[in-house]
């Protein structure tokens, strides 16, 4: 029994975003609830009354916080389709540590070209490069992270190509030159339905990265 499944979720989210190419790997039908997070919904704060962030899954009612467990969750409840995470014991840790990288080190650094402050600009742009560099050397001359399938690793980095396209035109990151295996990877997720359906639009991402900045400067 599948049981109802509702995503909370906002905008060009990429953590959102890995929710639901999971969702889709395991053909998962589900209902997407918008949130403005200047203005987070009674249904958010009661789901996620810790963290009171999206995403969160709530399935038959019952709550499932932070991205990667959601993604580790789905992929556990729903075992018939499409395994994310490998089976044998090692494997899984590896992929459990370059998912958690991804948060860690990819994203921190992205949130620095994102949302700079002036002086940690450069630095920022060096930083997620570096990092985009080192996932390059992990990915090696495989196709997808886990090797021949797309996986958990290729669900929690690709959301953040959504945001190239802002980056390259904001702030003139080359990512062909500077990490052209990944921008091969990329497009090879790309060709996937499930990934491919669920992408936002580059320009509103390019959009939403504009304001957000706006914002930023006036605050
Ligand atoms: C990732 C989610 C996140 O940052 C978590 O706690 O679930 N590890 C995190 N969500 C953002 C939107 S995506 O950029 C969010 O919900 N922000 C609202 C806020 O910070 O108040």
């Amino acid at each position: 029994m599948a049981g109802e499944v509702v995503l909370l979720n906002s905008g060009p989210s990429p953590f959102a975003l890995r929710v639901k190419i999971a969702l889709a790997e395991k053909g998962m039908k589900y209902e997407s609830k918008e949130e403005d997070l200047s203005n987070k919904s009674p249904l958010l704060l009661e789901m996620n009354p810790i963290i009171k962030k999206i995403p969160v899954l709530i399935h038959n009612g019952k709550p499932v916080c932070e991205p990667l467990i959601i993604v580790q969750y789905i992929d556990e409840v729903w075992n018939d389709k499409s395994p994310l995470l490998p089976s044998d014991p090692y494997q899984r840790a590896q992929a459990r540590f370059w998912a958690d990288f991804v948060d860690k080190k990819v994203y921190v650094a992205s949130r620095k070209v994102w949302r700079p402050k002036v002086e940690e600009q450069e630095e920022g742009k060096k930083e997620y490069l570096e990092t985009l560099k080192t996932m390059e050397g992990e990915l090696g001359d495989k196709p997808y992270f886990g090797g021949e399938n797309f996986g958990y690793v290729d669900i929690s980095l690709i959301p953040f190509y959504s945001w190239f396209h802002a980056y390259k035109v904001l702030d003139n990151i080359n990512f062909e030159a500077e990490c052209p295996k990944i921008i091969a990877w990329a497009k090879r997720c790309m060709q996937k339905q499930t990934v491919a359906k669920n992408f936002p639009d580059q320009k509103k991402v390019y959009e939403f990265v504009a304001q957000t900045r706006k914002k930023d400067i006036s605050a």
